[in-house]
């Protein structure tokens, strides 16, 4: 059974880029370099490297190709517009030619490696239409990285006569993407790899990547619940509400969440960073707020957390490089300490600064910094709960201003973590549009004989009919950086610019909100109806642009 929504939005047809609705022509630009360490990067990439950026132009007649197999694999967390990309894939290659093929790896990066497939039909493409999810062929973290998981990719390529690989996913998985289509040219296999940039993180983006998919939905999925949550503190006017949101390592959604709903205190991890702030530094920041408020009688508010802040106070920040490099080095003796000795383990390798560090900080906190990652060796920082850390830490001091008279009203709090609720929802109509758009362009790539590109729609401030439509070769996004104890060639993440537009509008605002009650109640995404209400790109997006 479907709902009556998701029934009526099946039927909503995506809009595309005018240049690709029917016949295109590509147009090249000129060579490109990566973004730093140029000669590392060339080096590692010697056929894939300085590809100039291509561009596809309307042309007459029409777009044909020889039939082609495409396989696809999604890769990490789920964003919302992941099936529309691959819809626009399927309507891509079929309307190149009818007789191509779509093979879905099934479980993420894995599906290629243990040739686990399926051929996706028009009858399986079409039930997921314009729905949220990844649950068409299912999703996972396995790192492609290692000659022999590539070889056995080769196997299946070969055996379904797959002529491209399209990975569809965040920075890790894109540098994997670009690594796996050197290998495969260098060999001569003729497979090629395309990739597209999918996170809710935002933080997959360039000057030539506008947003990475899912930002649009989920950033307006948290601000629908973070402003009825803004009007029951208004309302009751009794909780201080603190909510973590996603974004592993940016605070790209918090800075959105909080340009869409004005909420008292933000935090952006890159600022604290920035200004070299401690743990103390911002409950004290967060703590003047509550102070100041309750001067005026107001014992209620908002603070949003970005779940990566923790990764940003920079003595944090010099502890978790410090456990990396420690854990790289010894991974083989670290795997046979015993489970409740693995902390004193950690303990005794560490530095007496960090060491010292670790031990003051709650158990549960120490515990995820040390023992538990993702396949990507990234501390997973969802499972932190960084917004009751805060909430405890700002009541200590609130407590102990209100002996010394500084602080004179009430402190009660509630806690939430907003992450999983928007990965899946159904996407907005700019995520529906822009994945769609995606998927269209990856299959012009590859009938266009790309091999390391990433599909980029550009432009997308404007009406989708305006965007521009094409490939960035994907070394081009690349600098070096230490990943596991090791440098390795990864495209460089893109951290909120605190110079940037976005960030400057909020500073600007910030003083206000904090004092005031200056919420914004932005209510649910709408799919029908007027276009200012339905197609609205994001804040970041046109702050940026
Ligand atoms: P991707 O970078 O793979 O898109 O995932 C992002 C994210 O949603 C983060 O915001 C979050 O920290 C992480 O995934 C959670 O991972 P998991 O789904 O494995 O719990």
């Amino acid at each position: 059974m479907i709902s009556q929504l998701q029934k009526a939005r099946s039927a909503y047809q995506p809009k595309v880029p005018a240049a690709i609705e029917g016949a295109t022509k590509l147009a090249e630009g000129k060579a490109t370099q990566s973004v730093a360490d140029q000669e590392d990067i060339k080096k590692l990439f010697p056929n894939t490297y300085g590809m100039p950026i291509v561009t596809f132009e309307k042309a007459t007649g029409e777009t044909k190709a020889e039939a082609f197999n495409v396989g696809i694999i999604l890769s990490g967390g789920q964003a919302p517009g992941g099936h529309n990309v691959i819809s626009g894939i399927f309507d891509g290659i079929k309307k190149l030619n009818k007789d191509s093929k779509l093979y879905g790896f099934l479980g993420g990066p894995s599906g290629l490696v243990d040739h686990k497939y399926i051929e996706l039909t028009s009858e399986i493409v079409d039930e997921y239409r314009n729905t949220g999810g990844f649950d068409i062929i299912g999703s996972g973290r396995t790192k492609l990285e290692e000659v022999e998981q590539f070889d056995k990719g080769l196997e299946i390529c070969k055996k379904l006569n797959i002529k491209a690989i399209i990975i569809i996913g965040g920075d890790d998985s894109n540098t994997n993407a670009c690594v796996l289509a050197e290998y495969y040219l260098a060999k001569k296999t003729g497979v090629q790899v395309i990739g597209c940039p999918k996170t809710i993180d935002g933080d997959l983006k360039n000057e030539m990547i506008e947003t990475s998919f899912g930002f649009d939905t989920a950033t307006k999925v948290y601000s629908e619940v973070i402003g009825n949550i803004e009007r029951d503190a208004n309302s009751a006017k009794k909780y201080w509400h603190f909510i973590k949101l996603m974004g592993r390592s940016a605070s790209h959604v918090t800075l959105e969440c909080a340009l869409q709903t004005q909420p008292n205190v933000t935090l952006i991890g890159e600022e604290v960073e920035a200004k070299n702030q401690s743990l103390d530094d911002v409950v004290t920041y967060i703590a003047e707020a509550v102070a100041a408020r309750a001067a005026k009688g107001l014992n209620f508010g908002t603070v949003l957390v970005p779940e990566g802040l923790i990764e940003f106070i920079p003595a944090i920040k010099k502890l978790i490089a410090e456990l990396n490099d420690m854990l790289a080095a010894n991974q083989a003796e670290f795997d046979t300490v015993a489970a409740d000795k693995k902390i004193d383990y950690v303990v005794s390798k560490l530095s007496k600064e960090n060491a010292e560090l670790f031990k003051s900080l709650p158990t549960t906190v120490s515990t995820q910094l040390a023992l538990e990652r993702d396949p990507h060796g990234n501390v997973q920082v969802s499972l932190i709960e960084t917004e009751q850390l805060l909430a405890e830490m700002v009541a200590k001091k609130l407590a102990a201003w209100k002996k010394e008279g500084k602080f004179v009203g009430k402190f009660a709090t509630q806690h939430h973590f907003f992450g999983y609720e928007g990965r899946c929802a159904a996407p907005s109509n700019f995520d529906a549009d822009y994945c769609y758009s995606l998927g269209r362009v990856a299959a012009l790539l590859i009938a266009s004989g790309k091999t390391g590109y990433m599909s980029s729609v550009r432009n997308t401030t404007k009406p989708a009919a305006e965007w521009l439509a094409g490939g960035i070769p994907i070394t081009a996004m690349m600098n070096m950086e230490k990943r596991n104890g090791k440098m390795k060639p990864v495209i460089q993440k893109a951290l909120v610019k605190l110079d940037g537009g976005p960030f400057k509008f909020f500073a600007s605002k910030r003083a206000e909100w904090a004092i005031e009650t200056a919420f914004v109640y932005p209510g649910p995404i709408q799919y029908f109806g007027p276009t200012e209400v339905c197609d609205q790109p994001t804040k970041t997006l046109v702050l940026e642009h």
